[in-house]
């Protein structure tokens, strides 16, 4: 079955426990059931995953990258969460391995601090969701 790779970044892991005026009271564990939920009805798989590290991050996307030339992977959803405004190695990570790629976030990042405003991984993705919440997953 193809799979899509859905990868999170820092602090993801505590949706839903921490800040729910920002990002809502789900928590990790139900974007990763809505994920699968609408995964299913298209006949399609979900790897899953979270991360505090970026070359743990670096190595997941080069690793779907190796995925998608093997025809076992047909994308990436990743919201790389803080690393969007800082990471260049991820940007370098998502062109070099070739990797389809949408950039998801929860909050709508334009219309909060100015340093959420600009991202290092939208030039490299193919479609960015901003603001829909854990749907836009
Ligand atoms: O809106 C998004 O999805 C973000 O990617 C979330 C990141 C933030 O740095 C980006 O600017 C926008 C933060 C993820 C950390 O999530 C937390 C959840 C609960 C409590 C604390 C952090």
């Amino acid at each position: 079955m193809a799979t899509i790779t859905v990868l999170n970044g820092p602090n993801l892991n505590l949706l839903g426990l921490r800040e729910p005026a920002i990002y809502g009271s789900a928590t990790l564990a139900d974007v990763e059931r809505l994920c699968r939920e609408e995964a299913a009805q298209h006949g399609l798989e979900i790897d899953f995953r979270q991360s505090n590290h970026e070359g743990v991050l670096v190595d997941w996307i080069q690793e779907a990258g190796r995925a998608m030339a093997a025809g076992e992977c047909i994308g990436v959803v990743m919201n790389p969460a803080a690393y969007t405004h800082t990471s260049v190695a991820l940007h370098d990570a998502i062109k070099g391995a070739s990797v389809k790629l949408i950039e998801v976030h929860i909050s709508n990042v334009h219309a909060r601090e100015p340093f959420r405003h600009h991202s290092y991984i939208s030039p490299a993705a193919a479609g960015i969701v901003v603001g829909l919440g854990i749907e836009g997953y």
